[in-house]
């Protein structure tokens, strides 16, 4: 399995109830390593953009207040096999149906307050990371 990078946002429900550090763990748990990180209040403009692709669903338009409604933390990742990993450890999109032991399994407030972002494939992964960081900030 090759060493991956990934692109990961803590969201504002869990910045909100500061539980950043408790979801980080989780994170570091899984074998992934925080190589970039900073914490962002997203404009408008850059959660429409980070999120275009889900332009047409009907939840776009509260997904972005929502995205915008407080700070969050963005991070590059690093592992082997980091995406999946990543994706492995969040748990499904909706808490309900989240397996036990995952970050929105134990700490998710709903489908879309749902504590974590993270890259679905190597393409996205590194279109995300270039949406956020400059190549300077990741130091793995
Ligand atoms: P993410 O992109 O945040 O890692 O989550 P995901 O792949 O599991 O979910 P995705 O389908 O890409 O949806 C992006 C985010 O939109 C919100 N959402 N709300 N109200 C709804 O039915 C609904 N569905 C999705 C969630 O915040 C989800 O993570
Ligand atoms: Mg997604």
């Amino acid at each position: 399995m090759a060493i991956e990078r990934t692109f990961s946002i803590i969201k504002p429900d869990a910045t909100r109830r500061n539980i950043t550090g408790k979801v980080l763990s989780y994170l570091e748990a899984a074998g992934l390593r925080v190589i970039a990180q900073k914490r962002i209040h997203m404009t408008k403009e850059q959660a429409e953009g980070f999120y275009a692709v889900h332009k047409e669903r009907p939840f776009f338009s509260d997904l972005v207040t929502f995205m915008t409604s407080g700070p969050v933390v963005v991070q590059v990742l690093e592992g082997e096999d980091a995406i999946a990993k990543n994706r492995e450890v969040m748990g499904a999109t909706n808490p309900a149906n989240a397996a036990a032991g995952t970050i929105r399994k134990d700490f998710a407030e709903s489908i879309e307050a749902n504590s974590v972002h993270g890259s679905d494939a190597p393409e996205t992964a590194k279109q995300e990371i270039a949406y956020f960081f400059k190549e300077e900030e990741i130091v793995g």
